[in-house]
This record gives C-alpha cells, sequence and structure tokens, in this order.
C-alpha cells in the first residue's frame, strides 16, 4: 500500500459547504440593502462576480464593471471595509440561523484523517469568523481544533488564484506539496494548488461545473460516502471504489503525479494516473 498523504488542505467555500449561493450571496444583499445601496446580486450575476475571490475586491470589480452609474463617495475605502463587515455579520448570524451543511463525504474524510493521524489544514480567501461559524455549525463545537492551521481572509496579500496561502500553510505545516492534497471547488483554486505544486482533488458545484480544471489529479461530482458514490468526471480512474479515502488519495500521490502533471501541461486532456 502506498503512504497516506501526510495532510490533507482543504478551500471552504464550495468544497467543504455549498455557502455560495444561499450563503455569502444573500448577506451580501442584506448588507447592502441595510446601508440603503440599490445593488441586487442574482444568482446568476452572483456567478459571474466569483470570478474575483475575497468578498472585498469582489465588491469594487462589481462597482466597476456592472455599476458605471454609481459614483463612489470620497470614503469609498472606508464604505467597502464597513459593508464587508456588515455583510460577516449577516452571513455568520445566516450559519447560526439556518446553517449550511457540509458537503458529502467532507466529514467521513476529515474523521478518517483525524483517526489516522494525518494533519489537517484549511486555505481559503474568506474571513476568520466565517470558516469558524461554519466549522462550529457544520462540523463540530471544536471542529476548529481539528486543523493544524488555518490560512483565511488577509493573511496573505494575494488572493487565489495566487499560489501564496498555499505556501504559507505548506511552511507552517513544515510540510512538502509532495506530501499533501489539496481540494478545491473552483479553477481560481486549482490555479493556486497547483502552483504551489499540489496534487488537487476538485469537487464541482453548480457555479464551477463549467470551470476549466485542466490539471486536476481528479475531478469529481463530490467525495461520495455511504449510499451516495462519487462520480469521476476527469483524472484519475478510481479502479471501481465509490468514496475517496486516505488509501486512494495515498495512491494518488504515489502514482509518479508530479511527471504526469508535468507532462499533462503540454499535452491538453492527458489522463492523470489510475488511482
Ligand atoms: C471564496 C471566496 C470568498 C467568499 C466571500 O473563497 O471567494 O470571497 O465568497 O468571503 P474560498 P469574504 O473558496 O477560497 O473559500 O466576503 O469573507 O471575502
Ligand atoms: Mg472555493
Amino acid at each position: 500500500m502506498s503512504p497516506l498523504p501526510k495532510a490533507l488542505l482543504f478551500d471552504v467555500d464550495g468544497t467543504l459547504a455549498d455557502t455560495e449561493r444561499d450563503g455569502h450571496r444573500v448577506a451580501f444583499n442584506r448588507a447592502f440593502a441595510e446601508a440603503g445601496l440599490d445593488w441586487v446580486w442574482d444568482v446568476p450575476l452572483y456567478g459571474e462576480l466569483l470570478a474575483v475571490t475575497g468578498g472585498k475586491e469582489r465588491m469594487r470589480h462589481y462597482v466597476a464593471r456592472y455599476r458605471p452609474d454609481y459614483h463612489p463617495p470620497v470614503d469609498y475605502d472606508d464604505l467597502i471595509v464597513r459593508l464587508h463587515a456588515a455583510k460577516t455579520r449577516h452571513y455568520t448570524a445566516l450559519l447560526a440561523e439556518s446553517g449550511i451543511p457540509l458537503r458529502p463525504g467532507v466529514r467521513r474524510l476529515l474523521e478518517e484523517a483525524r483517526r489516522s493521524g494525518v494533519r489537517l489544514a484549511i486555505v481559503t480567501t474568506t474571513t476568520p469568523a466565517n470558516v469558524s461559524a461554519l466549522l462550529r455549525h457544520a462540523l463540530a463545537p471544536d471542529a476548529e481544533q481539528w486543523f493544524d492551521v488555518i490560512a483565511a481572509g488577509d493573511v496573505v496579500a494575494a488572493k487565489k488564484p495566487a499560489p501564496d496561502s498555499y505556501h504559507y500553510v505548506l511552511r507552517r505545516l513544515g510540510l512538502s506539496p509532495p506530501e499533501c492534497v489539496a481540494f478545491e471547488d473552483s479553477e481560481n483554486g486549482l490555479r493556486a494548488a497547483l502552483a504551489a505544486g499540489l496534487a488537487t482533488v476538485v469537487t464541482v458545484n453548480e457555479y464551477t461545473r463549467s470551470h476549466d480544471f485542466h490539471g486536476a489529479a481528479l475531478v469529481l461530482d463530490h467525495l461520495g460516502e455511504a449510499g451516495r458514490p462519487c462520480r469521476v468526471l476527469a483524472g484519475a480512474s478510481l479502479n471501481g471504489a465509490t468514496q475517496i479515502d486516505l488509501v486512494a488519495l495515498g495512491a494518488l500521490l504515489a502514482g509518479g503525479y508530479e511527471k504526469e502533471r508535468g507532462e499533462s501541461r503540454e499535452a491538453e486532456g492527458q489522463a492523470a494516473p489510475s488511482v
């Protein structure tokens, strides 16, 4: 059997839980309404806005790209900060009230990793308070302690698709890329993880299904759990397995992934190694 990975690095929004459409988007709209702004982010528009990571950056992008009619006030920078703080308040309240469940297989894999001594980390562009709220409400009251490192929000200046947050986490863990597996749901996230040299498993969602996931070790509908088999959309064959576990991830790392990934950059569409 191949050695198990030493750590699993998880993105949050879209990967641990489907938080964007019914969580972040709703919270942004509540913050805008509260501030008396006529900014309304419907479901399709929000899909376009997700191209920009980070809530503050996303609001600025919306104004620049979609609202030529809006004349920013002199204290525009402060306004963005205030709106973002209000949005965080609404988002965390929403998680506490209605909750957003973890995606299939997430709890199973996290629990398996803990039992097996495989370390866990979070690598996200979302605000730290949002991560705490999601972990507490969807996973367990003490779930923040499950993770050795939580890199969130402005911990690095350059957000995904820059690899900086992954570099930060690898440094803090004291591990090298071939010892770890990253989990992402979006093209921006995948680019960040690949640029840090990490084997990456992508679980798509409604917003990211049509993204370009070239270079991913595996692209799945979800991680799979009992009674809910996962489906491989691209990449390694699972040889009949119906869920991603540590043995499958160890095999993925041992399968000459680095070599294959280098080659696959030249040969568009090349299959990743067989798990
Ligand atoms: C998702 C994001 C975040 C959230 C909003 O990041 O891009 O910006 O949509 O969060 P990831 P904030 O998938 O890497 O977790 O408003 O707190 O920035
Ligand atoms: Mg994501």
